[in-house]
């Protein structure tokens, strides 16, 4: 008999289950950060495929060029190195998946994985090499505001309201002060994706933060302090309007206060961009206290992007829906992906 012919290896979408589960796998950590990787890992998959620029067609998710020097040293890309080597063992046990692919496969699923929607894939990405690294500048600067926000988004194509959705993504993880030197998370739950990023942009009064980082805000616990409700210990009266992000309940409320003034009297103040932390970064998850940059803070004033806002903070529902869609649509710009290629859903692990 004539040998079989054997063709190419064709990933089918088992193939790329099997990739999602194992990255499931290895999100949790309990030396890392808040626990799990999957907040940097959703970051990887945006700065690659966010230097996406549609009148040159140039950047995106293709490639995976921040693999290789410049792009990897870009100051926009301090930390995601953490990330790359997290996959390095994915990559080996999967070799026939491209880098490109599994970044974006990784973003899907600690999205999905952290309790975020369905995030649609659809795989074809191919490796590029350094020559199809972008130029420094294509991600947004953190100290600018609208204008900015919008040059950056208009040039991948986004809209306002896309704007809006996509920065909901900072309800999860946190900012380093060894990486863009700004210093905290955006909510108290940082591995779980909600509508508290907006939520709490709307109902906390932010203030500068006093310290010798970079420009960023912080809630002012004076105005915590005036907001504590007298009827708090009563535990039949509602303290609906007081609410700290929103919570229904008194006892919600009143857990949330303690979370609050705990973190403020922390004592992490010391771990500033100029006075390196005596423990190792990946050690050391930083401060507790909330925080907002500038360019979220420019979410609430500038009135197009605040009725998104407004409207993402009542209804997590509707967030999740427009997140999935602006986020899908981010992680394919720029790919040529094949005609007829299928679109696949991932079941999250929990419902396996
Ligand atoms: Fe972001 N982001 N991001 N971001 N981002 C940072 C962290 C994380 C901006 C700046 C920063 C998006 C939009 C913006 C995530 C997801 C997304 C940090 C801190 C800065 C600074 C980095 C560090 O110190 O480790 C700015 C500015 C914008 C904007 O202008 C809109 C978008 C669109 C996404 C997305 O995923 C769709 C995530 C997740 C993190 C937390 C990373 C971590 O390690 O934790």
């Amino acid at each position: 008999f004539p040998a079989p012919k054997t063709g190419p290896f064709v990933p089918t979408k088992e193939d790329y289950q099997k990739v999602y589960t194992a990255i499931a796998d290895i999100l949790e950590d309990n030396d890392y950060d808040d626990g799990s990787y999957g907040p940097v890992l959703v970051r990887l998959a945006w700065h690659a495929s966010g230097t996406y620029d549609k009148d040159t067609k140039t950047g995106g998710s293709n490639g995976a060029t921040m693999r290789f020097s410049p792009e990897s040293d870009h100051g926009a890309n301090a930390g995601l190195k953490a990330a790359r080597d997290r996959l390095e063992p994915i990559k080996a046990q999967f070799p026939w998946i491209t880098y490109s692919d599994l970044w974006i496969l990784a973003g899907v699923c600690a999205i999905q994985e952290m309790g975020g929607p369905t995030i649609p894939f659809r795989a074809g990405r191919q490796d590029r090499d350094v020559s199809a690294c972008t130029p420094d500048g294509r991600l947004p600067d953190a100290s600018k505001v609208q204008d900015h926000l919008r040059a950056i988004f208009g040039r991948m194509g986004f809209s306002d309201q896309e704007i809006v959705a996509l920065t909901g993504a900072h309800a999860l993880g946190r900012c380093h002060t060894d990486r863009s030197g700004y210093d905290g998370p955006w909510t108290f739950s940082p591995t779980m994706l909600t509508n508290d990023f907006f939520q709490l942009l709307l109902k906390e009064k932010w203030q500068w933060k006093k310290w010798n980082g970079p420009a960023q805000y912080e809630v002012c616990v004076f105005y915590l302090f005036s907001l504590i409700p007298p009827d708090l210990a009563s535990p039949s009266s509602s303290s609906d309007s007081t609410s700290v992000v929103g919570y229904k309940s008194w006892e919600d409320n009143l857990a949330a206060w303690y979370m609050l003034l705990q973190t403020h009297n922390s004592t992490d103040d010391a771990n500033t961009a100029n006075t390196p932390s005596s423990s190792p970064p990946t050690q050391d998850a930083g401060s507790k206290k909330l925080m907002m940059l500038p360019a979220d803070m420019s979410l609430v004033k500038d009135k197009n992007f605040r009725k998104h806002v407004e409207l993402y903070a009542k209804d997590q529902d509707k967030f999740f829906e427009d997140f999935s869609k602006a986020v899908t649509k981010l992680f394919e710009l720029g790919v040529p992906f094949k005609e007829g290629t299928e679109t696949w859903t991932f079941k999250p692990s929990t419902e396996e």
